[in-house]
């Protein structure tokens, strides 16, 4: 840029960043070496004495930037942040070093950003229009009740604003030369304009006050007006007349968006109130910006004795020095009202309304050295512009990437919430499929016991009845018999009521002729039905009992069923939609990074061909 700067404030944060991209991104094969040559030599010099080209250091700001955007280390985002802060100053710088280039340079190098901004993919109309749109936006700002629309009545000598002690103008007032007075309203919501008589100005341009509800619905969505001015206004000039900017915030952020687009701005202060907290912090917001065309008209000096007009003075040049104002050239007292008044009764103003310096003045800046000051601000807004949109989009992409980071965690975190439950579930499912197993078992024993030992016994009988001599089994088998089943009885029932000693009843065969196997049925049959007339009972209560434990830890395995559903059921649930939201942030962060390295090729590229223009 023809242009040197130091680059302390801003060489630990390239140094950084520089350091922590060095193995992973300089020796990726994508990294551009005039990269690395920037950044080698802005690095290489000395922070304290040496000087590096303003565009040289920012075209390495956009670059780093742009690559630790793309790189997913947490502390890409930390050194991003200390880029953005080391840079905020650097508006200023820029408009200072093209504010020293002489006119064909810079003529040329806005062509060279047309050409450039139309080769760029994506829609730069916008900022195209930016420069092509030749007239010079001077905005008149500062706080209400200011006299903001009566200096600009006593500059045009009428009364064409309107003007009131309350608060007044509620939307920007768009003032330009025409071939005759008339007003134009601009509507947001897509309404038609239209052209209103210039006397009922105040009923488009004016805040509500308690009286006129009626027009309170036409007011909401009036957006500006736009006014033609038949005579006292330079062509090529748009002057717009703001809400305070301490008002209510949606009238007061419309005045500063209206502030980022202006060429030069007139700020007004009043004389009897100097530079409130606020007033200060808007004129530093200015010129950080890089606005440097500020006139100061410190208005209300009327009421004022003569040694508080030196006072007021003395102030003045104290307080406005740091943003560009010179006592008698950039800052100005006036009386707005005085002015006004001895303009409309077709006098000139008095010199001590202080109108005459200020036209001066304005006549110097604004239409003599007006070529210099549209072209210095349109390319300062173009890069501004481009600067901003870089950090949008970067803060967007970050916040995004923060946004994935989130949903994958709580993510995990529900995941193996499912897989240590999955776990326990396994666990206890296999549990209780035992327990169930073991129950069935049981009954199976059971019933098992009492049929093996019937079944040993009843051979038992067989064998006996069939080896034993026919006397033995008149008469001593019945007593065997007895026994015999008493004990098998015993040992299945060890606790058998009433006692078989006393109750177990064998009946005597009924013939003497009876054969071996007919007497073998027939104790068979007795012994079967005393066997079952002790054991039966107990072996059913039992029985009963164990199935009745069966279907309870069914139950119990049923019911551990339903309750995980309940529990599983939402987690599972959760995690599906989890899933989908951390595919729909990574998506944004995709497009965001992708937005973001583009506007920061974009911001880079117009440095590189403004600096590339400006040298040639
Ligand atoms: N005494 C005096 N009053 C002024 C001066 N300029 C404006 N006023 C009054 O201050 C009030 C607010 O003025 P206005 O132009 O509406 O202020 P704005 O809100 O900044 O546009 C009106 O009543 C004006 O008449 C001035 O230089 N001296
Ligand atoms: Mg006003």
């Amino acid at each position: 840029l023809g242009y040197n700067l130091l680059v302390s404030p801003w060489i630990s944060p390239l140094t950084r960043a520089f350091d922590f991209l060095q193995p992973s991104a300089i020796a990726a094969a994508p990294y551009a070496p005039h990269e690395s040559a920037v950044l080698l030599e802005v690095l290489g010099r000395s922070p304290e004495k040496e000087a590096v080209p303003l565009a040289t250091v920012l075209a390495a700001l956009a670059a780093l930037r742009g690559r630790l955007l793309r790189n997913e280390a947490p502390e890409a985002e930390r050194l991003w942040e200390e880029l953005r802060e080391a840079s905020l100053g650097w508006r200023g710088n820029l408009a200072e070093a093209l504010a020293a280039q002489p006119l064909p340079r810079l003529e040329q190098a806005l062509q060279g950003m047309d050409y450039y901004l139309a080769q760029r993919q994506g829609d730069e109309t916008a900022l195209r229009e930016l420069l092509h749109d030749r007239n010079l936006v001077v905005a008149v700002a500062g706080d209400f009740k200011r006299g903001k629309s009566t200096l600009i009545n006593a500059l045009l000598g009428r009364r064409l604003l309107p003007t009131r002690v309350a608060p007044a103008t509620a939307v920007p007032c768009l003032l330009h030369a025409g071939p005759e007075t008339s007003a134009t309203v601009v509507y947001a919501n897509g309404r038609a304009p239209e052209t209103v008589p210039i006397e009922d100005l105040e009923r488009y341009a004016c805040i509500v006050l308690p009286s006129g509800e009626d027009d309170l619905a036409v007011r909401a969505e009036v957006e500006r007006i736009s006014i033609q001015v038949a005579e006292g206004l330079p062509p090529g000039l748009m002057v717009i007349d703001l809400p305070g900017l301490n008002e209510e915030p949606g009238r007061a952020e419309t005045a500063r968006e209206v502030l980022r687009g202006a060429d030069a701005v007139v700020a007004v202060l009043a004389a009897n109130q100097l530079l409130a907290e606020n007033e200060l912090q808007f004129v530093e917001a200015l010129w950080s910006q890089g606005c440097r065309g500020i006139t100061f008209a410190v208005n209300f000096i009327d009421g004022l004795e003569e040694h508080e007009v030196r006072t007021v003075r003395e102030r003045c040049a104290a307080l406005l020095r740091p943003f560009g104002g010179v006592l008698d050239e950039t800052v100005l007292l006036v009386s707005a009202r005085q002015g006004l008044r001895a303009r409309l009764q077709g006098l000139p103003a008095p010199e001590s309304s202080g109108l005459p310096a200020l036209e001066a003045h304005l006549q110097q800046t604004l239409v003599r050295d007006r070529e210099r000051l549209w072209q210095v601000s349109r390319l300062r807004q173009v890069i501004g512009r481009l600067d901003a949109r870089e950090e949008v989009t970067g803060t967007y992409a970050i916040l995004r990437r923060e946004e994935v980071r989130s949903t994958q965690a709580r993510y995990e975190a529900i995941a193996d919430r499912l897989k240590k439950a999955h776990h326990i579930y396994a666990e206890a499912d296999l549990a209780t499929a035992q327990d169930i197993g073991m129950r069935r078992q049981r009954i199976v024993d059971h019933e098992a016991l009492f049929e093996s030992r019937w079944a040993a016994l009843a051979t038992e009988i067989t064998d006996h009845y069939r080896r034993e001599s026919l006397p033995w089994i008149w008469q001593k088998s019945r007593e065997w018999l007895r026994d015999e089943l008493i004990q098998a009885i015993r040992e299945v029932h060890p606790q058998v009521t009433p006692r078989p000693e006393g109750y177990l009843r064998i009946s005597v065969p009924p013939g003497l002729r009876l054969g071996r196997e007919t007497l073998l049925q027939f104790y068979l049959e007795e012994a079967a039905r005393e066997w079952k007339r002790f054991t039966d009972p107990s072996r059913e209560g039992r029985h009963r009992e164990l199935e009745e434990a069966l279907a309870e830890a069914e139950r119990e395995q049923r019911r551990l069923r339903e309750s995980r559903e309940t529990s599983w059921g939402p987690l599972a649930a959760r995690l599906e939609t989890l899933q989908a939201e951390a595919a729909a942030a990574a998506a944004a962060r995709d497009a965001g990074v992708t937005a973001s390295a583009s506007a920061s090729e974009t911001l880079q590229g117009a440095l590189l061909c403004l600096q590339r223009m400006l040298q040639t």
